[in-house]
């Protein structure tokens, strides 16, 4: 492609910090330190500017699901942009691959989840979400029902809404959030917060976290509860098997209404469609973004029942849209995404070979002396990096254990994120096994060196 500048690294770096504000960036450190500029991508491969190549153990942000460069999914967004580029879906008004995928997608949900509404990001997923319980409750003539409870770490997006669905203290405290009417209670980590209990037993004990908090505030003020299946950005918290039963018990008993968040999860993340058909939860509401258009192009959606649709139908028009919900042309990316999905089989691949592949080689690092435990399904993983591991006791943060291992792992050629001092990982679904084994021997490095750092070898 023809570029206006034919820079350098440096003057690409230059340019960057001279106008672009970067999100969950440190500005003045920015100014001082940069950025690394990737120039393109192949399969689970980016090169930077610098011709360096990396293996993307993250997906981008756990969403390339179908990997990088895939021609279909250009053609796919070629032909729509040529037929048809933009029309909006307000006002009783459709675009064809917007009625398209809203009936794959209602294929593909969890059973009774009938009815799509696009918005553009996760974030305005979750803020949809928001608008539609509370109307609901409204309707229902409960409007004493509100609150949100969820649980801390959870991460759902970073607008008001979004930010005060999440649990991250140090989002909060940059804006005086939560807002009213949104509450946190302990998440499903057993490694940090199960003390002597079993998991299962601790699962039971998260559990009954929710229902002590909807005890607290009155059912009658309580409008839903929220949870990723997995909490991904929190570090890939898997819940103990005992929890998702008992959550769906606990809502239905109090009559909340139960939202599982799916932007990570969903679309072939877990080895299953969503995570939802692995834990056999049964949502009323449900977003999805990411893997949706494997981060090609911006989609996200809420699903729903016919008890949301029918009930929100009583209240006259829904006044909530964004100008691209429904955009045409990522509709059209979506379908073809799903379509490559479907026809390379990636989701059972996950779950029946890479998946449980990464799970035997993840193994391996268990007996690593900085590796506490590690967390993993399909193909979302976390190691849990501990000072102590017979007392599972923690470094101090200050210590920035989890960064320095993320800084040996750019070394080595190996984009991990670090949450904490969790290494995650969600590399795209098309990863072969030798790829599986070079991802493993390049972070075996990286933990490696962060070990001789600290001093734990
Ligand atoms: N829900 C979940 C479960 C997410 O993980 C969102 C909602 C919000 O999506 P948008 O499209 O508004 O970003 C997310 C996003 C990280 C990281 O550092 C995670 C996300 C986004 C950016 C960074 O792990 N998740």
């Amino acid at each position: 492609m023809e570029r206006t500048h034919n820079w350098t690294t440096e003057e690409w770096v230059k340019a960057d910090q001279a106008h672009h504000l970067h999100p969950f960036t440190d500005f003045a450190d920015h100014a001082v330190n940069g950025s690394r500029i990737i120039t393109e991508a192949n399969g689970v491969f980016l090169t930077d500017s610098d011709g360096n190549q990396i293996l993307d153990g993250m997906a981008g942000l756990w969403c390339t699901n179908v990997g990088y460069s895939r021609q279909e999914l250009a053609d796919a967004a070629y032909k729509q942009m040529m037929q048809l580029p933009y029309y909006n879906t307000f006002f009783n008004t459709a675009t064809m691959p917007s009625v398209e995928l809203a009936g794959v997608l209602a294929d593909l949900a969890p059973e009774g989840l009938n009815h799509v509404f696009y918005a553009t990001s996760g974030s305005e997923a979750n803020d949809t979400i928001v608008r539609m319980v509370r109307h609901y409750w409204n309707i229902k003539g409960k409007p004493g029902k509100k609150t949100f409870i969820s649980r801390e770490h959870a991460y759902h997006g970073t607008t008001m809404a979004a930010a005060s669905l999440g649990g991250m203290s140090y989002m909060h405290n940059q804006a005086d959030l939560p807002l009213p009417g949104f509450t946190h209670v302990v998440p499903p980590y057993w490694y940090v917060f199960g003390g002597d209990m079993s998991p299962e037993e601790f699962g039971l004990a998260a559990a009954k976290a929710v229902e002590d908090k909807i005890l607290e505030l009155g059912a009658d003020n309580v409008a839903a509860f929220i949870g990723e299946p997995i909490q991904g950005a929190g570090a890939v918290l898997i819940p103990p098997a005992t929890y998702w039963p008992e959550i769906q018990r606990i809502c239905k008993k109090h009559d909340i209404l139960l939202i599982a968040d799916e932007v990570i999860c969903g679309f072939g993340r877990t080895g299953h469609w969503f995570a939802c058909d692995y834990y056999d939860i049964k949502p009323d509401l449900m977003p999805i973004a990411k893997g949706l258009t494997s981060g090609y192009i911006p989609l996200s959606a809420v699903l729903t029942t016919d008890d949301m649709k029918d009930t929100l139908g009583k209240g006259g028009e829904f006044q909530h849209g964004f100008t691209y919900s429904g955009h045409p042309v990522s509709c059209a990316v979506a379908l073809a995404n799903i379509d490559i999905l479907q026809r390379e089989n990636l989701v059972e691949q996950v779950r029946t070979d890479t998946g449980p592949y990464l799970g035997e080689r993840l193994a391996e690092l268990v007996d690593h002396p900085l590796v506490g435990e590690v967390r993993h399904l399909g193909l979302i993983a976390g190691i849990e990096l501990v000072k102590d591991k017979a007392t599972r006791t923690l470094f101090d943060s200050g210590l920035n254990v989890g960064p320095t291992c993320k800084n040996h792992c750019t070394a080595n050629g190996l984009i991990m994120r670090a949450t904490r001092d969790v290494m995650v990982m969600s590399p795209p679904l098309i990863i072969t096994r030798d790829e599986i084994d070079m991802l493993i021997d390049r972070a075996r490095k990286a933990l490696d060196a962060t070990a001789v750092d600290f001093g734990v070898i």
